[in-house]
């Protein structure tokens, strides 16, 4: 068992927090240029294969490269992980021959963005409850439906999109598609007003009467629901890497402000500041064991539900710890709108409810600990 980083994993830390630090931009706007230049260093697509336009690399790769990126912009790297993990793969593990020649390699090369539309107004924690619908129509599907909360819905030129051909079924029913941007019927919303986060845009995703081709549907009808299920899996790691990447950020202002102030004071960090501190630094730690071992869980091939949610919510409720408690230790000065900290505790919310709130992460962990 190796505790450690090999040696190419941790190079490519030190190239994935070299881009990060020197090209990533932290504005706010949308960070179109932060995705030109991750596509041009093959970051859209890194644990695609070489022969789809991807980079090759494992997933524990792909995990570090999301947590130095959202050291720096987690919006950036929020994008990047919904693209990467439920935007791209749906294509890579469920696509046809056909389909994957038609959308894989633009995706993972960056050219296309994917975004995956699951939620509904009534089918959030109970995804399997949704609504929207598919009913067959000549030599395709007709679909109906709204789409709440999708990351990158007003951007995405692809969409890995949930209906049900059958409400009748339950989960059975769900059957997923692939939907152009501009296909006639698909209406984006206005990007939501978050309380952090918002560099990436978040819509709804309206389709009327819209027509999907049978040659877009993805995977069989009423394997929906399992393809969204196994996709989530890997998701979930993304979003813990953003965790632990938030959480860094934080404990590395603090910990430079703390000396800041000690060499303005002359006097040393109090104990309990520096306890506080240790804390939450060796918690950190313990959570990026989680979330490496739940990605070489996953690129050993195995099921990786419970790692991935274990990972998730440990981390993304680290983070959001990590924020508010450095606020108090910085004081006053770090809760002003300008202050870094307020800027990652707005951030740090939003991990903790996307991918599956971290009820449903605990609901996952238990079912699998009971046996249910
Ligand atoms: N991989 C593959 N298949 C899975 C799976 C997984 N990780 N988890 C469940 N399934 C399959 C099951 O095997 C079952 O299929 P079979 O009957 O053919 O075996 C089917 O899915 C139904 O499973 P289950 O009964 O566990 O479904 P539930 O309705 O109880 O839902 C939860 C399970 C609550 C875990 C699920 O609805 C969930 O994750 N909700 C959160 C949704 C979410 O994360 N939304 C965020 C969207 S992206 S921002």
């Amino acid at each position: 068992m190796n505790f450690v980083l090999s040696g190419y994993h941790q190079a490519k830390r030190e190239e994935f927090r070299r881009f990060a630090r020197q090209e990533i931009d932290t504005g706010d706007h949308y960070p179109e240029a932060n995705l030109k230049k991750a596509a041009q260093k093959g970051y859209m697509g890194l644990p695609l294969p070489p022969e789809w336009g991807g980079g090759g690399e494992d997933f524990l790769t792909y995990t570090i490269l999301i947590e130095e990126l959202s050291r720096v912009c987690a919006s950036t790297g929020a994008i990047i992980a919904v693209h990467t993990s439920v935007g791209t793969f749906p294509l890579y593990y469920f696509g046809t021959e056909d389909q994957k020649k038609r959308y894989l390699s633009g995706l993972a090369r960056g050219e296309l963005l994917g975004a995956f539309a699951l939620t509904e107004a009534e089918a959030g924690s109970d995804a399997a409850s949704l609504s929207a619908t598919a009913s067959r129509s000549g030599d395709g599907y007709i679909l109906n439906g709204c789409k709440l909360f999708i990351t990158s819905g007003d951007r995405a030129d692809l969409y890995t999109v949930f209906a049900t051909v059958d409400r009748s079924l339950g989960y059975k029913g769900i059957t997923a598609f692939l939907m152009e941007k501009g296909t006639p019927g698909l209406t984006p919303g206005k990007p939501e007003k978050k309380m952090g986060l918002n560099r990436s845009n978040t819509t709804e995703v309206r389709m009327e009467d819209l027509y999907i081709p049978a040659s877009n549907r993805l995977g069989e009808e009423g394997s929906g629901f399992s393809i969204a299920m196994s996709l989530l899996d890997g998701g979930r790691i993304g979003i813990a890497a953003q965790g632990l990447g938030l959480a860094q950020a934080v404990i590395d202002y603090t910990t430079a402000f703390l000396k800041e102030q000690e060499e303005y004071s002359g006097r040393e960090t109090g104990q309990y500041k520096a306890f506080e501190l240790a804390d939450l630094a060796t918690k950190l730690e313990a959570a990026r064991l989680l979330v490496y071992r739940a990605a070489l869980v996953k690129d050993s091939g195995q099921k990786c539900s419970k790692e991935a949610s274990m990972a998730k919510y440990y981390t993304t409720d680290l983070a959001m710890e990590a924020a508010t408690r450095c606020i108090d230790l910085c004081g006053f000065p770090a809760a002003g709108t300008s202050n870094p900290l307020t800027g990652y505790f707005c951030d740090a919310k939003a991990p903790q409810i996307y991918e599956g709130t971290n009820q449903i992460q605990r609901l996952v962990v238990s079912r699998e600990l009971l046996g249910k």
